[in-house]
């Protein structure tokens, strides 16, 4: 019986049901290959979004890897409505978070932006925008800081991290565009949309900051983009457990990823750590040492200019904070 699978095109493919056997894939060669995006990934499978935008739910072979949320591959259908994933396209980047021991984690890939979601409740723990700064800029991309709950005036300022918000014009002086967004009110998000065109955005930020409320508020359809997800992977999809993406209505994507409570760094090469305080940049090269870290180090271009004031000296602070916790 030949097995069928539709997109919105039309029939995508037609196979013989003999060829699936054992499981997986026929032989290279009998199936064509189709074009798609990863909404979401899971350990051995995913939804990959085809070309036709149709969703077709994914296995991995374990020769290809895994793909992460974000990749472009090649699928070759399996059986119906089920696909196999042949091939990963080289990515052009890859957003990181480190675990407790150091160790890489891939979030998502292929992006053009990361937004680092803050907000008054819950307050973001001490130095934890520079450490999202740090991670944005090891991938040479830009960071949007969106500061949601601006409908919430009350906080606990005792806290270390309250001092972000009294910081945010530092912020926009660095380069860094700020935007103010409250999911609580008809337009609240109105500023985040121009900033999210046509562009692959990804949602980062602590836990209950407000990531999938915003999600809920920028996509109308966003019933309608989940249902379509959870049909593919035959279960409920929980957006604060897996990162996922949606796509926008003025074109482009975003994705939501799960909230950490506290995100951490890899083990990094001093050169990340450094350019990841932008301002430091024009500072570097003219240490006496070559791999000055620029603690303690005599002779230290970067610890002159903050004693100078042409460093923020909480910048600086903030920094040594990371380079002593980036140590072996
Ligand atoms: N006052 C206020 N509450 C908000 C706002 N946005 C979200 N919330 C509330 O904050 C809580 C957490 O929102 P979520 O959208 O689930 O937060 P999240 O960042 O996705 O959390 P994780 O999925 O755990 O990472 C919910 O109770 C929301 O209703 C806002 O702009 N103002
Ligand atoms: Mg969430
Ligand atoms: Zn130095």
């Amino acid at each position: 019986m030949p097995l069928r699978c539709h997109g919105p095109g039309g029939p995508l493919q037609y196979a013989d049901a003999a060829d699936f056997t054992h499981g997986l894939a026929p032989e290279p060669g009998l199936t064509e290959r189709i074009s798609g995006l990863v909404l979401v990934s899971y350990g051995s499978h995913g939804v990959v979004r085809l070309e036709g935008g149709e969703n077709l739910p994914c296995q991995y072979r374990r020769q290809v890897g895994r793909p992460f949320c974000g990749d472009r591959v090649q699928v070759s259908l399996s059986e119906e409505d089920r696909g196999v994933v042949e091939e990963i396209m080289p990515r052009s980047n890859r957003f990181l978070r480190g675990d407790a021991r150091q160790r890489k984690h891939v979030v998502a890939v292929n992006l053009d932006q990361v937004a680092i979601v803050i907000a008054r409740k819950p307050l973001p723990s001490r130095d934890l925008l520079e450490r999202y700064l740090v991670a944005v800029h090891s991938l040479g991309i830009q960071p949007l800081i969106v500061l949601n709950k601006t409908d919430i005036s009350d906080y606990d300022r005792s806290q270390a991290g309250a001092a972000v918000f009294d910081r945010i014009e530092a912020y926009r002086s660095l380069g860094y565009t700020v935007v103010e967004t409250t999911c609580k009110a008809a337009c609240g998000t109105d500023a985040l949309v121009p900033q999210l065109r046509k562009r692959s955005s990804i949602l980062v930020g602590q836990s209950g900051v407000g990531k999938s409320s915003l999600v809920r508020c920028l996509l109308p359809d966003i019933e309608v983009q989940t249902g379509a997800l959870s049909d593919a992977t035959g279960k409920g999809t929980h957006t604060t457990t897996t990162t996922i993406m949606y796509s926008l209505p003025g074109g482009g994507y975003l994705i939501d990823s799960p909230g950490v409570w506290e995100f951490g760094l890899w083990k990094l090469e001093n050169h990340e750590l450094e350019s990841g305080f932008i301002e430091f940049r024009r500072h570097l090269g003219h240490c006496r040492f070559n791999d000055c870290r620029h603690l303690s180090e005599p002779a230290c271009a970067i610890k002159a200019a903050a004693g100078a004031g042409e460093i923020l000296e909480w910048r600086y602070a903030a920094y040594c904070r990371l380079a002593d916790q980036n140590r072996d």
